[in-house]
């Protein structure tokens, strides 16, 4: 598959109600969405989940686009490359996986859609039907929390997280769990503590959550294992997997029982995949995470969420929930059980709404193959 021009742009697209995380507040989402094309004119998107400053990780909108324009964007132009080798081109560029993804997830779209297959069955995957939960951030007050909650419920969602912060976490968590005793509840806490919180984190294990979230430094896999060792609740790792390596490191060490893979995180959906097989190989269930994506982020990762390891309910929810218009047709619905049905259609399933996204775009640039260039990868 010719790779014949990447095209990059940013958009600006405003969240109905803020997000908040131990690390901040959005109230904006600024995304790069990339555009590959190949000689006939055939296209792939995808989407960059860097956000709008290095808070969750390094990586942010300003850094991933430049390193994209710069670096990846000129590897992979020109090149005849399958998408499963995409991630192997960039190889030379240390760390940036959520630009890399976004340029490999496109590739993705783009030869699922050729050879007319739906990106989800085109990678593997095998449920027809995805478990959908929501992540509520911190809220103003615990009664608008505890509303969120019960609007979620009543949506159908099956699994409801919450963020924890210090000054945000036990009486939180001790009021969510006694006003909905039965329901699926977890908290995500992206490395907000230390080893010195492990008597909170012992006093947590009373509430019965799922799993904790990234408890503590977003690097570590050490530590975790030792909190583990001390607490009852599941620990799930979310920022400190960044390779099916670290899954494999983190599980064998035991610093998790359960983890959150995000396509951006890792690199695309080639190094999803072989993170999907090491834990399921070692019986660790796995979930997909969101990061406040658009509509063909989101669409990427319904595709992932049908591989077979994916068995826990994800962070994937109806586009309704982030915006009052998406990038997508027709926007991500969840049924009243709360489930999502992968489409039908080739590639990505969705159709995207260019008109839309060149309103949206504050910035756009496009990287081109010299037409003497195109060769074999
Ligand atoms: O830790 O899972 C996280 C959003 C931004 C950054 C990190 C995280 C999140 C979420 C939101 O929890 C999940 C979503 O609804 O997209
Ligand atoms: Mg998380």
């Amino acid at each position: 598959m010719p790779i014949f021009s990447i095209e990059l742009r940013e958009i600006r697209l405003p969240l109905i109600h803020f997000f908040e995380t131990s690390f901040g507040r959005t109230t904006e989402r600024r995304i790069v969405l990339v555009r590959v094309t190949d000689q006939d004119g055939v296209e792939g998107w995808g989407e960059c989940t860097a956000g709008e400053g290095p808070f969750y990780s390094d990586e942010w909108v300003e850094s991933a686009w430049s390193t994209l324009e710069e670096f990846l964007a000129p590897m992979v132009v020109g090149r005849d490359v399958a998408a499963k080798d995409v991630f192997g081109l960039m190889k030379p560029v240390r760390g940036h996986r959520m630009a890399k993804a976004a340029i490999e997830t496109a590739c993705w779209d783009l030869e699922s859609g050729r050879a007319g297959v739906p990106l989800w069955k085109y990678l593997g995957g095998v449920n027809g039907e995805i478990s959908c939960g929501v992540s509520i951030g911190i809220q103003n007050t615990p009664e608008i929390l505890l509303e969120k909650i019960e609007k979620e419920l009543s949506s159908g969602y099956q699994r409801i997280k919450i963020k924890i912060k210090p000054g945000w976490d036990r009486n939180i968590v001790k009021q969510v769990r006694e006003h909905f005793p039965d329901v699926l509840l977890t908290g995500d806490a992206n490395s907000a503590y230390t080893l010195a919180d492990v008597p909170l984190f012992q006093e947590l294990d009373q509430f019965n959550l799922m799993m904790l979230e990234q408890p503590l430094s977003h690097e570590d896999i050490f530590d975790h294992a030792e909190l583990q060792r001390q607490i009852s609740t599941p620990i799930c790792l979310d920022e400190s997997i960044h390779s099916s390596e670290d899954a494999r490191h983190a599980v064998d060490l035991g610093s998790c029982r359960i983890i959150n893979v995000k396509l951006g995180r890792v690199g695309g959906h080639a190094e999803a995949k072989r993170v999907e097989q090491v834990c399921r190989e070692r019986s660790i269930p796995i979930w997909c995470g969101g990061m406040l994506e658009s509509g063909i982020g989101r669409a990427h990762n319904i595709a992932m969420s049908t591989l077979a390891g994916f068995t826990l309910p994800g962070d994937v929810s109806a586009s309704g929930r982030y915006w009052k218009e998406d990038i997508i047709e027709p926007s991500v619905t969840v049924t009243p059980h709360g489930t999502i049905i992968p489409p039908e259609r080739p590639g990505l399933g969705f159709e995207i709404n260019v008109a839309r996204i060149e309103s949206l775009t504050v910035r756009q640039e496009v990287i081109r193959a010299k037409a003497s260039s195109l060769s074999r990868a």
